[in-house]
């Protein structure tokens, strides 16, 4: 029989299926959602969705290093989440633009819309890109997924597609102001089941990156009293180490090295020619985030392999590099690009252009921050190497369920979310303290012989 609904139920389609459900009709006819529907409930215990009731910063020191990290805590009991907001060098600034700025802006929203927050928290400051901002972002994004995984009962790692590797392979650090001595620093971490080590020397007299030295030599007569730091001299040095590295440590290693961006452009092209005969896993940071430009010419003449990125903020540094295939590893900065959302989609766009990862992973990133590294290490095909950093006794006991170190590999808690708790009142027994030279953990000067003043 034709059903001729606007005469028949002048209310509409909406009343007829409110009408025909309350008889039970609707009900009687679909078993199997219903039954869908109940198993469901079950499997998510019914839980309605969490709202934000408070966000509140944790600032600690256990290990030195001004450790931001965002709390966001729920309306529901007992369940909450932790995110790395870590900016050593103007850690100050961060507590509030999270505590005046994004809070307001996020008390009662739901939590499970992390890509919304995202957005919303990205565009509200309308000026963006910026690392403070960036950092505080990603304080409130790692929580959010910290919540959502602890809310399912499943890791971060599970929730955006699962392990697609056991463990995470890292690389160590052989510093010394000496070659012998990071080639005996070298020997050491092979000896313990590493097989990717970065070798970095001291410049006498001057400020090296990665190790320091002895005082200014006489035979400089620098025109300026600030530490010194000249590229010709790093660019000879870092290379003489280089093929000692490789003539010493033999052929199986991977060798890594960072630039810190700090040749001069040409120098750089210049360094990575040259390194080619020494067949290294990557170069680090050859160029600044001014001179992107450059690298097209590193890539005609050489092939030596190039990781870039921890000083990214913004998608227009990474998007060409990437899509012009100029690099081999992204390695940016997780917490200043935003958080674990932006980092991901960042890996995602480099697997469709054969880059792989490398997130940038120093001692002024929280344990919450490495957490997350090894969290994206594992569902991201296209990964390569994680730089790796000690936690001391003090930080494991602040930060509970940290990655646990074996031949090399990290190893992650399962628990869900990030897997980690943060001891707080032990936490707030490391509070930041103003060093001695007065800068709140802020870097000084570095100039050339001449008194110029240089990027660090
Ligand atoms: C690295 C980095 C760091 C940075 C530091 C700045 O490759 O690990 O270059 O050592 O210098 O994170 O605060
Ligand atoms: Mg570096």
């Amino acid at each position: 029989m034709p059903f001729d609904m606007p005469a028949k139920f002048p209310l509409g389609r909406r009343n007829l299926l409110k009408t025909l459900a309350s008889a039970g009709i609707l009900g009687m006819l679909s078993p199997i959602t219903e039954k869908a529907e109940a198993q469901v409930a079950s499997a998510t215990r019914g839980v309605p969705v969490p709202k934000i009731k408070d966000i509140s910063v944790i600032e600690t020191a256990p290990q030195g290093s001004r450790l931001t990290v965002v709390k966001i805590t729920t309306d529901q009991p007992g369940l909450y989440g932790y995110g790395c907001a870590t900016f050593t060098q103007r850690a100050d600034l961060v507590k509030p633009a999270v505590e005046r700025y994004l809070k307001p802006l996020l008390m009662n929203k739901p939590t499970n819309r992390i890509e919304d927050i995202w957005w919303t928290c990205y565009d509200s400051s309308y000026w963006r890109n910026g690392p403070v901002l960036n950092n505080a972002i990603s304080g409130v994004d790692q929580a959010l997924w910290d919540i959502k995984g602890r809310l399912a009962g499943m890791s971060v790692y599970d929730l955006v597609g699962g392990k697609c590797r056991e463990a995470v392979d890292t690389y160590a650090h052989a510093d010394g102001q000496e070659y012998e001595q990071v080639i005996a620093a070298a020997k050491q971490y092979i000896a313990q089941g590493w097989r990717h080590v970065r070798v970095q020397v001291g410049l006498p007299g001057m400020a090296g990156y990665g190790a320091q030295h002895g005082a200014a030599q006489e035979t400089f007569k620098p025109l300026t009293n600030a530490p010194l730091f000249e590229p010709t001299y790093q660019f000879r040095r870092a290379i003489k180490l280089l093929e000692i590295a490789r003539t010493e440590l033999g052929e199986e290693v991977e060798l890594l090295h960072d630039m810190h961006e700090r040749l001069t452009p040409n120098l750089a092209v210049e360094f990575c020619k040259q390194a080619e005969k020494f067949r290294m896993y990557f170069l680090e940071d050859p160029l600044s985030p001014e001179d992107l430009g450059y690298f097209k010419q590193i890539r005609q003449n050489c092939a030596t392999p190039i990781a870039m990125g921890e000083l990214f903020n913004s998608p227009h540094e990474w998007s060409p590099l990437i899509d012009e295939q100029l690099i081999d590893y992204i390695r940016c900065h997780l917490s200043q690009v935003g958080g674990f959302t932006p980092a991901r989609k960042i890996s995602l766009l480099a697997e469709n252009y054969g880059v792989r990862t490398a997130w940038h992973g120093p001692g002024d990133v929280s344990p919450i921050g490495h957490t997350a590294h090894c969290h994206l290490d594992l569902v991201s095909h296209n990964f390569g190497i994680q730089e790796y950093t000690p936690f001391n006794d003090r930080t494991q006991e602040v930060f509970q369920g940290c990655p646990q170190m074996k031949d090399g590999y990290l190893w992650v808690s399962e628990k869900p979310g990030w897997g980690m708790e943060i001891d707080e009142k032990l936490a707030a027994k490391f509070p930041f303290t103003n060093p001695v030279n007065g800068l709140n953990g802020g870097w000084g000067e570095l100039r050339t012989l001449d008194g110029t003043v240089i990027k660090q």
